[in-house]
């Protein structure tokens, strides 16, 4: 995506509706597909105001009003709902009247209130924090379970759709834009040997068992804030991907994060495994969270949840190689594809440990 100038960024700040006067504008978080900023603001008597300011990226969003419209939908539900105010994020009003800004470049912008007090975590330093992570997206399960999740735009169509994934991930090895596929040969060769499995979250819902729920689609740790002084969960972030979908993809895809034993990006892959003691704290928080709304049959596929989620976006990094890093933002060369090894590193750690993760999630079946 284009990086907006100290101008547009100003410009774009002047239209929101905010209490005191902007001191400081910097950029924020560790994001890998929006422009993210801290914009701090002070009125005459010392109070501060802080808020994050967002480019959202339309080469992702191609219809960004719509991700305004879920957001702001789903916002406005979950006030009714949840225990504590803290719970929702408060979206920013232009001075308008409505919830974003589309500059004359293109740009489209959009604020929250920062969430006071709180940190996220690029990777969950122990259980009971992963176990507040889990909780705060089953709570956001349960909150959501009654949404009529119609009502919701497909903000990225077939977003979780894996099939849809490999095909894309084959043609982009077909094409070979880069010349790079010859390279990646043995990681090429692990993701076509699992084809077999990439449709079993869909054919599940085809036959039954898995219900399409209101899913949030990206459920990493850095996306659920915590109190700063207490670890507990306050809400969750990065509602963009909101859509129907499947509760164990929200829980896998979480797992995916946050159950590796290294960052997404580790170069040596002898640090990076999936710790099943997260797994099973995340089991146990994400399904109290739920409320007891899962059937059983889909607690049984939660596995299937991470393992798909993993392998998903193992491809997903690797097509974005394959093509020119076009999608997910870099910092190097190869980024993506020290990103795509862990991903496939972890999905073979599942498989090793396949038969204890689902005698894991057993137990919380009710029958
Ligand atoms: P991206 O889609 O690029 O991941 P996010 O909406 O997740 O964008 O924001 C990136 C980071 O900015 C988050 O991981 C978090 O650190 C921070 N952040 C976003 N929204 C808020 C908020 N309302 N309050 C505090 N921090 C936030
Ligand atoms: C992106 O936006 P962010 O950084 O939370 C991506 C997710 C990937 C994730 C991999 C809209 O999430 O799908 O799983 O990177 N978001 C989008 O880290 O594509
Ligand atoms: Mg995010």
């Amino acid at each position: 995506m284009r990086k907006a100038n100290l101008e547009q960024i100003t410009n774009a700040i002047m239209n929101f509706n905010l209490e005191g006067t902007v001191r400081s504008v910097t950029p924020y978080g560790n994001g890998h597909i929006n422009d993210t900023f801290l914009v701090t603001c002070y009125e005459d008597d010392g109070t501060k105001h802080e808020y994050i300011l967002q480019a959202v990226n339309n080469d992702v969003f191609k219809l960004p009003a719509q991700v305004m419209e879920n957001i702001v939908k789903v916002s406005d539900y979950l006030i009714g709902k949840v225990e504590s105010p803290r719970e929702v994020v408060k979206v920013i009003r232009t001075f308008s009247g409505g919830f974003h800004y589309q500059d004359r470049d293109g740009f489209f912008w959009r604020m929250y209130d920062f969430v006071k007090d709180s940190i996220c975590l690029d990777r969950p330093e122990n259980l009971d924090d992963f176990y507040q992570c889990a909780v705060a997206f089953g709570k956001f399960q349960r909150y959501l379970s009654e949404f009529p999740a119609y009502t919701l735009h497909e903000t990225i169509p077939d977003f979780h759709n894996t099939p849809k994934r490999y095909q894309d991930f084959l043609k982009a090895v077909e094409e070979d834009k880069m010349g790079r596929a010859a390279s990646v040969q043995a990681e090429i060769d692990f993701i076509k040997a699992r084809a077999d499995f990439y449709p079993v979250l869909i054919e599940s819902n085809k036959a039954g068992v898995l219900p399409l729920r209101v899913s949030h689609n990206d459920t990493k740790s850095n996306n659920v804030m915590l109190d700063y002084k207490t670890h507990k969960a306050l809400c969750v972030i990065d509602l963009d991907t909101i859509m129907p979908g499947f509760s164990v993809t929200d829980f896998g895809d979480a797992i995916r994060f946050g159950a590796s034993t290294a960052a997404e990006d580790e170069k040596d892959l002898s640090k990076v495994w999936m710790d099943i003691d997260m797994f099973a704290v995340y089991a146990k928080g994400f399904l109290e969270g739920c409320g007891g709304q899962l059937l059983d049959s889909e607690i049984m596929l939660l596995p299937e949840g991470a393992k798909m989620m993993t392998i998903e976006c193992g491809m997903r990094f690797l097509a974005d190689y394959l093509q020119g890093d076009t999608y997910f933002k870099t910092h190097y060369e190869g980024h993506n594809l020290d990103r795509c090894r862990t991903q496939l590193k972890l999905v073979a750690d599942m498989e090793s440990k396949w038969d204890k993760m689902k005698e894991i999630v057993k137990q919380y079946c009710k029958e």
